[in-house]
């Protein structure tokens, strides 16, 4: 069974555990504890290791989505998580332009750790203020053409929606892509998080990667 690892970033609330439960076809492990201060004014839990799920693709791979915490001070998870992953999804709350600076910090840390193809997913799209593409784009810092990741609209809640974000970023690698095949890793554990060393697989994802622009 081939294995493609997919981390879901993102600040606090823009619902990568959501999206992560929507995705997966097994039991999700989820790490929410309940929040304790600043995140406590938004939620009442928040994630504090990882969430894991998983989906079959065909018969012989398997998709793993890691979702991140959102708080920085779990920033040793972002990176334990991202040097394991294939790509990642940035899901950035498109209500909540106060946050866009911590996403571009998010962006920046996974710039400096690796490149990999990643593309960014606006959530709370259907809520009071919700900006559009390209006002978030220019609060990420992409303020041309030159360097945008692709950026896409997601309902974490909505299976569809949660399954065409995944197809998007797959497709994203296939456009720039090896066209090699996704590593055999089967001895993942979904107990355990990826390991932080350098992957040792053979799978050679594209070289290109987006910065943020700052
Ligand atoms: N209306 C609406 N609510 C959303 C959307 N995406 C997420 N939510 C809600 O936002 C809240 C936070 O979602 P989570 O999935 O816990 O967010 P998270 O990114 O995992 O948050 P942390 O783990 O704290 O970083 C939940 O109540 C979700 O139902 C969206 O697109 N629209
Ligand atoms: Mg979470």
């Amino acid at each position: 069974m081939e294995t493609m690892r997919i981390v879901v970033t993102g600040t606090v609330g823009a619902g990568k555990s959501t999206f992560v439960k929507t995705f997966s076809q097994t039991e999700v492990i989820e790490t929410e504890k309940r929040a304790t201060d600043d995140t406590s004014l938004l939620k009442k839990k928040t994630t504090v290791a990882f969430d894991f799920g998983t989906r079959a693709l065909g018969r012989d791979m398997e998709l793993q989505v890691y979702g991140t915490p959102g708080q920085s001070r779990f920033d040793f998870m972002w990176d334990l998580l991202i040097r394991r992953a294939h790509a990642y999804i940035l899901l950035v709350a498109a209500n909540r332009s106060s946050a866009f600076n911590d996403a571009r910090e998010i962006i920046s840390f996974m710039n400096q750790r690796v490149q990999i193809p990643m593309i960014i997913a606006m959530t709370c799209t259907d809520l009071p203020g919700a900006l559009g593409q390209e006002h978030v784009l220019f609060g990420l810092g992409f303020m041309n053409d030159r360097n945008r990741p692709p950026i896409i609209t997601v309902n974490p809640h909505d299976k569809t929606s949660v399954l065409e974000a995944v197809m998007v970023l797959m497709a994203h690698q296939i456009f720039h892509g090896s066209g090699t095949k996704v590593p055999n890793q089967s001895t993942t554990s979904a107990t355990q998080p990826p390991n932080p060393q350098t992957p040792k697989s053979t799978y050679q994802w594209p070289k290109r990667q987006f910065s943020a622009g700052a």
